[in-house]
């Protein structure tokens, strides 16, 4: 049977039949899942899966299908890719005005990690006053085309008008622990379980991690994947051009060399840029560490990679 994965636990997951609309309980069939070397995990929320019954409610997931888009990112402790949430339409960026503070480049982190799928960005708890700093680079967002919007799951405002954003479209929440992905999961489609949500740790000024793991809520056309705060975000083990598509900015200038990867290359136009501002030097100083961390990544890593490619 065909069907999606709607909830993963260790290594048990909900899964959702296409064919008769009921929900197994399954988990991996053996070999026959092996996933890619640097991958944490074979399969996400999102996933779209094939799979076999062994009872009335248990099965076994035997493949997994090709993905239209991720949310991935590195997970430093296992030296892998780990891949959050798949096969969403679009990706609701989560930040926070206030507690836990706004941190502009967990969020170009963040955007780096989504692949094949919109995004849309949006800063949670309006009712506290943007400071200059969050809204700066709020506009500067705006200006390079991102979808922007600030909400408050506490008063309600723009609420709506998120809504309007999420109709009709399968939309994965992520963004730091404590910033209210799950108060607006509850907030937006009312289930009939509600998430857990958490305080925020006054010492720390940040997220306790409530949510453990990821979970699909659905409720009329609003379908939302609520995912597991995290502290860090790093960008997923890739090709150094591929984080490029994080940063439109640099679109518009045509440097020396194709496939200019603007760090000292000569002849790099994206460099003449920043001298006059045309590029914001701190989105740059966020690309650079972004190339910076690929570069580091583990030789352990790097030594899997070998091996799987010379079979
Ligand atoms: N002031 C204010 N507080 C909010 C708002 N939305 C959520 N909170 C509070 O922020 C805290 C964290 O909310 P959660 O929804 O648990 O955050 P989360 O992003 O799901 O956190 P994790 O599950 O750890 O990733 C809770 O105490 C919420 O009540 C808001 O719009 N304004
Ligand atoms: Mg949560
Ligand atoms: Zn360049």
């Amino acid at each position: 049977m065909k069907g999606q994965i709607r909830r993963s636990i260790n290594n048990f997951y909900t899964v959702f039949s296409f064919e008769d609309g009921r929900t197994y309980s399954c988990r991996i069939k053996g070999k026959k899942l092996q996933i890619e070397n640097y991958e944490y995990n074979p399969i996400a929320v999102g996933d779209e899966v094939e799979f076999s019954l062994y009872s009335d409610t248990e099965g076994l997931v035997t493949e997994r299908l090709e993905r239209r888009s991720t949310f991935t990112r590195w997970n430093v402790k296992l030296e892998k890719n780990q891949t959050i949430a798949a096969n969403m339409d679009q990706v609701l960026i989560v930040c926070s005005a206030g507690i836990p503070p706004f941190r502009p480049r967990f969020l170009d982190r963040a955007i780096a990690c989504a692949k094949g799928c919109d995004i849309i960005l949006c800063m949670n708890k309006c009712d506290n006053l943007l400071t200059e700093f969050e809204f700066d680079r709020w506009a500067l967002y705006h200006s390079l085309g991102y979808r922007i919007i600030a909400v408050s799951a506490l008063t309600g405002e723009n609420i709506e008008d998120l809504r309007a954003l999420l109709r009709g479209k399968l939309t994965a929440l992520v963004g730091q622990s404590g910033v209210g992905k799950s108060t607006l999961v509850n907030l937006l489609i009312d289930p009939e379980v509600k998430q857990n949500t958490g305080d925020v740790n006054e010492k720390y000024s940040r997220g306790n991690h409530t949510t453990n793991h990821s979970i699909y809520l659905e409720r009329d056309d609003i379908r939302l994947i609520d995912t597991p705060g995290v502290r860090e975000i790093l960008v997923p083990y890739e090709e150094s051009e591929e984080l490029l598509s994080a940063f439109p900015e640099f679109d518009a200038f045509k440097c020396h060399y194709d496939g200019c990867l603007h760090l000292d290359e000569p002849g790099c136009k994206v460099k003449e840029a920043l001298e006059d501002e045309r590029i914001d030097l701190d989105r740059y100083e966020s690309y650079v560490r972004m190339q910076e961390s690929l570069r580091e990544r583990s030789p352990k890593w790097a030594r899997t990679h070998f091996r799987k490619n010379k079979q």
